[in-house]
């Protein structure tokens, strides 16, 4: 076997570990489910079919930080693969799946340097995605696909010494599903994975009239509803639970203290669940906690780097001042 197949081979599947994440599914989704308010972790609306309805949110026009997002990394890869150097780097994607706007900063990127591309995920089906799209695209560039959670497929891409300096991108404003507390964990977490040299690219979506928020996460068409219930439905295929679709409601709320953006299922009457063997009563109205997406003012962004314990190196926004990409470096000190 030539040895680059070799080092693009995923690290050796560890069955123990998937087997470890269905037993915290349906842990979590019942922890949730008997807490109150009741509530369901955002990061499982993510199966195959929630990974489309996502994709289809994207192509909403309510929904603008893929646009945002796009305008910014068109106008900016070039300083931001100028910010990486010139030597070998690999650009580390968390959750992005090689999707459009990570195409535009690779485009500027591959050919002119050695590069690789280390998508990480938990889904195989994404991971074949996003390393399909990026071969067909750029053979030149290799693709190192790691198979896990974030934190150990950094830890597993930072002991390749060949992968020279890393670009680590958490895009599209995933990092909003996380409170500002656990965004800071997560960041000094990552950093701890990196070397000086390297740098992350993420994005943030910033506040704005609550008007537009609003829309973007309660859309005309009804896709971000079909995302939001999605999730019963997986529980209904997953967890063998019996949740009735047309007894919930998608609802999404503004909370300017946070600030964020909300998204609950709402009961639409008196109905009990059964999930996993366990009966679960809701009220009229009661609701479900499904999602969290912050957005961050553009003053906050230089604590929020402090904070994480990395040290800003450029922050670029999108002409309405929507979104933003913050490029930081992991450096050497620590906090
Ligand atoms: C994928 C987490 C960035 O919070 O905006 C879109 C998910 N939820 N519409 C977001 C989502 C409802 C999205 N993120």
């Amino acid at each position: 076997m030539p040895n680059t197949a070799l080092r693009s081979a995923p690290p050796p599947p560890e069955p123990k570990h998937r087997a470890e994440r269905m037993a915290r599914f349906r842990r979590d989704v019942l922890a949730g489910l008997s807490a109150r308010p009741r509530s369901l972790p955002s990061l499982y609306f993510y199966d195959a079919w929630g990974s489309r309805l996502f994709q289809r949110i994207m192509a909403l026009p309510e929904y603008y930080p893929t646009r945002c997002e796009r305008e910014i990394l068109e106008r900016h890869s070039g300083r931001i693969a100028a910010s990486i150097g010139g030597g070998p780097a690999t650009v580390v994607d968390l959750g992005e799946d090689a999707g459009e706007k990570t195409r535009v900063l690779l485009s500027r990127l591959a050919g002119s340097r050695c590069l690789a591309y280390a998508p990480v995920d938990v889904s195989p089906a994404a991971l074949r995605e996003a390393s399909a799209r990026v071969r067909r695209e750029w053979p030149a560039v290799e693709v190192v696909p790691v198979e896990g959670e974030y934190a150990e497929g950094l830890r597993w891409l930072r002991n390749r010494e060949e992968n020279g300096t890393l670009l680590v991108l958490f895009l599209g404003s995933n990092i909003g599903n996380l409170e500002r507390r656990q965004a800071v964990s997560f960041l000094r977490e990552l950093r701890l994975a990196l070397r000086p040299r390297d740098q992350v690219l993420v994005g943030l979506d910033l506040v704005k009239d609550p008007i537009f928020l609003q829309r973007a996460y309660d859309d005309a068409a009804g896709v971000t509803a079909a995302f939001n219930l999605n999730l019963l439905a997986r529980l209904n295929r997953e967890l063998g639970a019996d949740f009735d679709l047309a007894g919930f409601q998608h609802r999404a709320t503004f909370d300017p203290a946070r600030p964020a953006m909300e998204s609950w299922l709402v009961s639409r009457r008196q109905q009990t669940a059964t999930v996993a063997g366990e009966r679960f009563t809701f009220r009229a109205g009661e609701a479900i906690h499904t999602e969290i997406s912050c957005k961050y003012r553009e003053q906050d962004l230089a604590h929020l780097a402090w904070e994480s314990g990395f040290e800003e190196v450029g922050r670029f926004l999108d002409s309405r001042r929507w979104f933003a990409d913050v490029l930081w470096r992991a450096g050497g000190g620590g906090r």
